[in-house]
C-alpha cells in the first residue's frame, strides 16, 4: 500500500544506482518545472517563443505559473495525471510547464491518437482531466472528448484550446501566480507513450532527475547555445522534439522555440527563413522529402545549422544527401521514449554518421549486445540490445506482467532492436526481433492492430506485417483469413476508423490469405508471412 497513488505501479530506479548518479552530477535535483525558472531568471527578456507574438523567458514563465495557478484553482492536485494533447504550438509549453509546476503528471498523447488509444490511456492513468485543441488537421477533438469521457470514470475536465463548447476554456483557466509545493525531484514527471511492443500502448514513467538530464545532456551533445533556434517540426509530445534535445533541452540552453503544425517542406523551409532556425529533427521519410524539396523550393535556409534524423533508420545513400542538399550537418538518432538516446557527434566523421546510428549519450550508460539465449555476442556481431542507464525506464507503468517479459532481473530494458556495436561504441540498428512495423517512424504494435482486425465480422485470423517501402522504410500489410466475403482496404479502415484506432496505423494494404504460415511452436511466422507477400503487394 502506498499512499501516493500516482505512485501505484512506478517502478523505481535501484537505489544504489540512483545514487551513484546523483553522486556523479547526472541528476541534479530539479525539477522539469524549475528548469523554465532558471532560464527566467539567467535570460528574463530573451526570446523564449518565436511566434506571431513572441514570448521572452519572463512572459512564458509567468504564462507558465499563471496556468499553474490556475489548474490547482480547478482542482488539479499533485500527483494527478492530465492527458495533454495539444498540437504543436505556443500554448504546449505553457500547459506542460502548467502541469508540472501545479505537481500533476502530463499524460503526453500525440495528436494522431483516437477514442482507442486515449480512452485505454486515460483509464490506465486514472486521468482527470484532459487538455485538447478545438479542431485541429480538420479533426474535432471536442467530439473525441465526448467519447472518452463516456468511457473514463475518473475525468472530471476537459479543457480546450479554442471554442470549448460545454468544457472549459484555457483562456479562463489561468490565475494569479500563487507559491505551489516543488515536487520531489525523483518522482515521477512525466507519462510518455510507447511505441508499443506487445497489445495495448504502454505509459512510459520518467523522473524529473532522469528527464532533466536526458534534456541537459542531448543539449550538450547538439552543442546548443542561447543564439539556437530551435524548430519543433514533429509533434510536441514525442520524447525526440520535446526532450533529445528539443523543447526542454532549448529551454536549459537559453534558445529559441519556433513550432510548426505542418512539418512539409513548403510550409517548413518559410518557417525556417522567417525565425532563423538552427536546429531541428525529423524523421526519415521528412528529411528524404526536404532533401529533394531543396530542387523546388527556393527558402533560404542558410541558419540551419543541424538536422537530427531519428526514430527508423535511415539509409546511407539518403543520409549523405542530406548536407549537400541541406546545408546543415546531419546528425543520427536511435533513441527511445524508455531512455537510451545515441547520437552521432557533432566531430563523427562523415562514414560514423552516414552509417551509424550514433553512440550512447551517456557515460553511465550500460549497454549489452545479446544473443536469443541472453548472452553476450562476440564484439562487432548482431545481437539484441539491452540497456540499463541513468534515464532509462526500470518499467513500465502499471504493466507488471510486462515488465516481467521487457525486463532482465538486472533491470536492463529489452529493447527490441537488433544492432551491431563498432568498436568506437556507435550502433548500427540492423532490424528488429519485436513484433512492430516501424512506418516512417511511427511504430504501429502488430498484436493491437490483429486484435482490432480479429474484431471485424468476416475476418477469421489476422496478421499485420511490414513490407519494405522506399519512402516510410516499411508500410503496414494485412494478411486476412475470412469467414465470408473478403473485405476490402477502404472498409477495414472505415472499420478501424470507427473503433477509434489511430491513422498512422492503419493497413496501407490488404491481402486475403488461405491460412497462416507458423512457426514450429505454432506462432504466426511473420518472416514467411512477409516474404510471401513482399511479391504480392
Ligand atoms: C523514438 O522513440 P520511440 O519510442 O517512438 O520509438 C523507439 C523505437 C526504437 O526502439 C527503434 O525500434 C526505433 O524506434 N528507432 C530507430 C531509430 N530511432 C528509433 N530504428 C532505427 N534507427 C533509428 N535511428 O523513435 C525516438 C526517441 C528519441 C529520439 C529519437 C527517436
Amino acid at each position: 500500500m502506498t499512499t501516493t497513488p500516482h505512485l501505484d505501479g512506478f517502478v523505481p530506479f535501484d537505489p544504489a544506482l540512483a545514487a551513484g548518479y546523483k553522486s556523479e552530477g547526472f541528476w541534479e535535483g530539479v525539477t522539469l518545472g524549475s528548469l523554465l525558472r532558471t532560464a527566467a531568471q539567467k535570460w528574463p527578456s530573451k526570446i523564449a517563443v518565436k511566434d506571431a507574438v513572441p514570448l521572452t523567458y519572463e512572459q512564458l514563465d509567468v504564462a507558465a505559473d499563471g496556468m499553474a495557478a490556475g489548474l490547482v484553482e480547478l482542482g488539479i492536485s499533485p500527483g494527478d495525471r492530465v492527458v495533454l494533447q495539444l498540437p504543436n504550438t505556443p500554448e504546449f509549453v505553457v500547459v506542460l510547464f502548467g502541469l508540472l509546476r501545479a505537481g500533476a503528471i502530463p499524460v503526453l498523447c500525440l495528436p494522431a491518437h483516437r477514442a482507442a488509444e486515449i480512452g485505454h490511456l486515460a483509464e490506465l492513468s486514472g486521468a482527470v482531466a484532459y487538455v485538447i485543441p478545438e479542431t485541429a488537421a480538420g479533426f474535432d477533438y471536442r467530439e473525441l472528448a465526448r467519447t472518452v469521457q463516456t468511457r473514463v470514470a475518473t475525468l472530471e475536465h476537459v479543457l480546450v484550446l479554442g471554442d470549448p463548447a460545454e468544457f472549459t476554456s484555457l483562456l479562463d483557466v489561468p490565475r494569479d501566480p500563487r507559491p505551489l509545493p516543488e515536487p520531489d525531484p525523483s518522482d515521477l514527471a512525466v507519462l510518455l507513450i510507447s511505441g508499443g511492443t506487445t497489445g495495448l500502448p504502454k505509459l512510459i514513467p520518467r523522473t524529473h532527475d532522469d528527464y532533466a538530464y536526458n534534456a541537459r545532456a542531448s543539449a550538450e551533445v547538439c552543442a546548443l547555445t542561447p543564439d539556437d533556434t530551435y524548430l519543433v517540426a514533429l509533434p510536441a509530445a514525442h520524447n525526440f522534439p520535446l526532450a533529445c534535445p528539443g523543447i526542454l533541452g532549448t529551454i536549459v540552453t537559453g534558445g529559441a522555440l519556433a513550432f510548426t503544425a505542418d512539418p512539409s517542406p513548403e510550409n517548413a523551409f518559410a518557417t525556417i527563413e522567417r525565425h532563423g532556425v538552427t536546429v531541428t529533427g525529423l524523421v526519415p521519410p521528412l528529411a528524404q522529402l526536404w532533401t529533394a524539396a531543396t530542387e523546388w523550393e527556393d527558402a533560404d535556409l542558410a541558419t540551419l545549422r543541424l538536422l537530427q534524423v531519428g526514430g527508423a533508420r535511415l539509409p546511407e545513400q539518403p543520409a549523405r544527401e542530406i548536407t549537400p542538399a541541406l546545408g546543415a550537418q546531419l546528425q543520427q538518432v536511435f533513441g527511445m521514449a524508455e531512455g537510451l538516446l545515441n547520437y552521432t557527434r557533432l566531430d563523427d566523421d562523415l562514414e560514423l554518421v552516414a552509417k551509424t546510428q550514433g553512440r550512447p549519450l551517456s557515460p553511465a550508460d550500460e549497454v549489452r549486445v545479446v544473443d536469443l539465449a541472453g548472452n553476450d555476442v562476440a564484439p562487432g556481431a548482431e545481437g539484441e540490445l539491452l540497456t540499463r542507464g541513468p534515464y532509462t525506464i526500470r518499467g513500465y507503468y502499471r504493466a507488471p506482467e510486462h515488465n516481467a517479459r521487457a525486463f532482465t532481473p538486472d533491470g536492463f530494458y529489452r529493447t527490441g532492436d537488433l544492432v551491431r556495436q563498432l568498436q568506437s561504441g556507435h550502433l548500427a540498428v540492423t532490424g528488429r526481433i519485436k513484433d512492430v512495423i516501424n512506418r516512417g517512424g511511427e511504430n504501429v504494435s502488430c498484436d493491437e492492430l490483429e486484435e482490432h482486425l480479429i474484431a471485424h465480422p468476416a475476418v477469421r485470423a489476422a496478421a499485420a506485417v511490414g513490407i519494405a517501402d522506399a519512402m516510410l522504410g516499411e508500410k503496414v500489410c494485412a494478411a486476412l483469413v475470412v469467414d465470408s466475403e473478403m473485405p476490402t482496404l477502404a472498409e477495414i479502415k472505415t472499420f478501424l476508423t470507427g473503433r477509434g484506432l489511430a491513422a498512422f496505423k492503419l493497413p496501407d494494404s490488404v491481402v486475403q490469405a488461405h491460412d497462416l504460415p507458423v512457426t514450429p511452436v505454432g506462432k504466426i511466422d511473420k518472416r514467411a508471412l512477409a516474404a510471401q507477400l513482399a511479391g504480392t503487394t
